[in-house]
């Protein structure tokens, strides 16, 4: 026996009654009405909440400072050594390096008698100059830099890997603490890492910046290089290195930042 052969069959189309028409409009607009008022009220609750009291951190309100603790927390079990950020070759760094600001660079500044300042134990301090630095391998990166503030850049830089100069001047015992905090000479500027970031091997303390010794205003004699991080956490013109088991000052972390900032 044959198959009877299926005929396209019309389907009436469906009509709406005037009656459901305005029931669909009524939840249409009632569920616009209710999302409205729950993002204002949510607004208005966060806006109106308490300011965190300023201690390592500041400025934020409390719901978004707990948001970026958590954050943190979420992204520092994620966090691997060994995943490298990055990188380009030479030829695409930038010529014309974005100078961004310079807190902690406007007080004169005597670069001929600076040396890098490592506390080792309360009173105990290793100071290092710019050629016992030079004297170690020298490590060179081009990544693409980046600001919180929106721009980024491919730049190219040169010095020490962290790692390395925590190996030749046999800091490892101080390097198993949690975390990292650098400074000024002036101490206007200074920022707290969690050891692994700093212990990341593309950080480095940067003395080259496009095959050339660190430009005043890019923090000579000696800067952060950290690509792990945002811009805020790559310290220009370095004096000071502690380590602690407590979060380092950080200055933009008291002014509300996220202390973290990684990228
Ligand atoms: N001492 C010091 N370091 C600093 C800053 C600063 O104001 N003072 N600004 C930070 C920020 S926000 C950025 S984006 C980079 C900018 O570095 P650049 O001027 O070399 O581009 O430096 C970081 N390190
Ligand atoms: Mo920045």
């Amino acid at each position: 026996m044959k198959k009877p052969i299926n005929k396209h069959i019309e389907m009436p189309e469906k009509m709406l009654s005037d009656q459901q028409i305005k029931r669909r409009s009524f939840i249409a607009f009632g569920s616009f009405i209710a999302l409205s008022g729950a993002t204002y009220f949510g607004w208005r609750k966060l806006y109106t909440s308490a300011i965190e009291p300023k201690t390592i951190t500041g400025v934020a309100h409390k719901p978004l400072r707990r948001a970026l603790n958590q954050n943190e927390l979420f992204f520092r079990r994620l966090f691997s050594r060994n995943h490298l950020v990055r990188t380009y070759p030479k030829e695409l760094a930038a010529k014309n390096v974005r100078q961004n600001s310079d807190i902690g660079l406007e007080t004169e500044f005597d670069i001929a008698a600076w040396t890098l300042q490592i506390q080792r134990a309360p009173g105990d301090i290793l100071n290092v100059t710019l050629d016992e630095l030079k004297a170690l391998p020298k490590t060179e990166i081009v990544f693409d830099f980046k600001c919180v503030e929106g721009w980024d850049q491919i730049q190219h830089w040169a010095g020490v890997k962290f790692t390395d100069f925590v190996a030749h001047y046999k800091l490892d015992k101080l390097a198993q603490m949690d975390y990292v905090g650098m400074a000024t000479p002036d101490k206007q500027y200074y920022v707290g890492l969690d050891m692994d970031s700093a212990m990341h091997p593309q950080t480095i303390l940067a003395y080259e910046m496009n095959d050339k010794p660190v430009p005043m205003d890019h923090g000579a004699p000696l800067r952060l290089i950290i690509p792990v991080k945002y811009g805020i956490k790559n310290l220009k013109r370095i004096s000071t290195i502690t380590f602690s088991n407590t979060r380092p000052p950080d200055y933009w972390a008291e002014h509300g930042y996220d202390y973290y900032s990684g990228l």
